[in-house]
């Protein structure tokens, strides 16, 4: 079966932080190691606005039997659905399934508020998508496949009950999918396919960089991040890891095919839990170094992971950069994101990854709804003392002026609607700050915001006017 794989355009990314979306690269690979014909049409890849998308994929490929939409962020939704209803519209009678970490937890409200979809895939999408393919294929019943939500009954599948007062038409909720188990071993995945590799590399300034997922989960639940209810939806271990010899292939194909200058791991967090995430990096270091592979990579991971003689030899192998997600730097803060770190872990990652000369990107997250003043300019200074002038946190941190988004199936979004503080719509939660003064400096910090102007501008010009 021809199926299409679409990657609605993201907004507001900086060329050179541009990704290939390397779910629909797993995807397109199950889909052809099972023998499906997958196209991927990669709306930021080609900057396809949601209508040209929609009007490229119903003129070029209208026969395919199913289009697959990702929702990678919650706030793609809008185009995602945008480009939905144009295929719709443009008289696409195929099947539409949409899937990604929004869609799973927001299956309800996606099928209550949208037509045109016929089913929601929940959780990690590899075998999910390969069932719902085959099934199609032969006609089978797809809607009770697990890891499926059905929008609407498909012809001959058992609906969901309606009551009889409820109106006939209306289908009602959609069934809670039966929970899919995860991939029991991440060898046993095909490499995501590379569809649209060399349209990124040439657009992006610098060396050719790939992007590669060595493992899934984290064993951290940060109340911002929606990564454990994600993978905690399906039975399974909560982090899985890739062999060292099963990721060192990959690599060594990346420097074959595609002549790659350098790696990012773009695992949720690149260090597994305890003795076993220590002992599988240090397996990886060890074969790349083997091999001979010694291409500089990157990784995000939390402080209390780096550990000087673990990233000494992470380092031989290669390791040149390092996203640590310090988020803040004063108690209230730690706790509110449930980081289970202290200011002084903080710290002594930071001096650690500065004595042995890896580069650090620091992900901050100053403001959240209870910030005060005291607490911006804790975390100002830390960063001031940590890098030692205000030149090197303008430069090392990632958005100096991030605020706490709230996303759908994070703990956050559970307590700021028990507080009763979440506002707006799932497309885009909303909340107010509880500080007046915080309020207006964010407020007014749209504009030094785009101008990239530090933050610590905006605070003292705040203060000259009060
Ligand atoms: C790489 C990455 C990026 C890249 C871009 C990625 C891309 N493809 O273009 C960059 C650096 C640009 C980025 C930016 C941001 N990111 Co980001 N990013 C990631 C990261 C670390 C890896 C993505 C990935 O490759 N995943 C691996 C693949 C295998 O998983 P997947 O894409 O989810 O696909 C699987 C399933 O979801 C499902 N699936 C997905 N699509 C579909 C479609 C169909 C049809 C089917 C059947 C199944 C299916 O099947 C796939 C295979 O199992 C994820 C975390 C994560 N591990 O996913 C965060 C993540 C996606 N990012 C996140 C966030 C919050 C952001 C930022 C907002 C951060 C910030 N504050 O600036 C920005 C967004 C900027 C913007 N303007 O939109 C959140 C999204 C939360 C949400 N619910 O919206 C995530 C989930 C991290 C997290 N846990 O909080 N990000
Ligand atoms: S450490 Fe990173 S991936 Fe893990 S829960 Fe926190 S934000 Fe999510």
């Amino acid at each position: 079966m021809r199926v299409v794989l679409v990657n609605p355009a993201h907004t507001g990314i900086r060329p050179e932080d541009e990704e290939e979306h390397l779910g629909l690269g797993y995807l397109a690979a199950v889909a052809r190691r099972t023998g499906h014909e997958a196209v991927i049409v990669d709306g930021t890849a080609h900057r396809l606005s949601p209508e040209r998308l929609a009007a490229l994929v119903g003129h070029r490929f209208g026969d395919a039997g199913l289009i697959g939409v990702s929702v990678i962020f919650q706030e793609l939704i809008p185009a995602a659905m945008s480009i939905v209803s144009a295929l719709r519209r443009g008289g696409f009678g195929g099947h539409i399934s949409v899937g990604g970490h929004p869609p799973t937890f927001l299956y309800r409200e996606l099928v209550r508020d949208f037509q045109g979809l016929d089913s929601v895939v929940v959780g990690e999408g590899e075998e999910t998508f390969v069932d719902l393919l085959q099934a199609l294929e032969s006609g089978l019943d797809w809607a009770g496949l697990p890891g499926l939500v059905a929008a609407r009954p498909a012809s001959g599948a058992p609906g969901p009950e309606v009551s009889a007062t409820a109106d006939p038409a209306d289908p009602g909720p959609p069934l809670p999918p039966t929970p899919r188990p995860l991939v029991g071993n991440l060898d046993d995945l095909p490499f995501p396919a590379r569809d649209t590799f060399e349209v990124y590399a040439a657009r992006s300034p610098g060396p050719r960089r790939a992007s590669i997922l060595r493992s899934r989960g984290c064993y951290g639940n940060c109340s911002f991040c929606d990564t454990r209810a994600f993978y905690a939806a399906s039975p399974g271990a909560a982090w899985r890891v890739r062999s060292a010899a099963n990721v060192a292939d990959e690599v060594e194909m990346l420097l074959r095919n595609h002549a790659v200058e350098c790696v990012r791991f773009w695992d949720d967090n690149f260090m597994g839990p305890g003795r076993r995430g220590r002992e599988a990096a240090e397996e990886l270091a060890r074969e790349l170094v083997r091999r001979g592979l010694r291409i500089p990579f990157s990784f995000e991971c939390r402080v209390t992971d780096v550990d000087p003689d673990l990233f000494r030899l992470l380092k031989e192998a290669g390791l040149n950069r390092v996203f640590l997600g310090v988020e803040a730097a004063n108690d209230r803060q730690l706790a509110t994101y449930n980081k289970m770190v202290t200011v002084e872990d903080n710290r002594r990652a930071l001096r650690v990854l500065e004595d042995l000369g890896i580069e650090v990107t620091v992900g901050m997250i100053m403001f959240d709804p209870d910030t005060t003043m005291e607490e911006l300019n804790a975390n100002l200074e830390f960063l001031k003392a940590v890098f030692g002038s205000w030149a090197g946190v303008k430069k090392r941190v990632a958005r100096p002026w991030n605020r706490l988004e709230v996303y759908a199936g994070t703990p956050i979004e559970a307590t700021l609607r028990e507080q009763g503080r979440l506002r707006g719509t799932y497309v885009r939660y909303e909340y107010e700050f509880s500080d007046p003064t915080v309020r207006r400096l964010y407020g007014s910090g749209s504009l030094l915001r785009r101008l990239g102007l530090p933050i610590r501008d905006a605070l003292s010009r705040l203060r000259r006017r009060a």
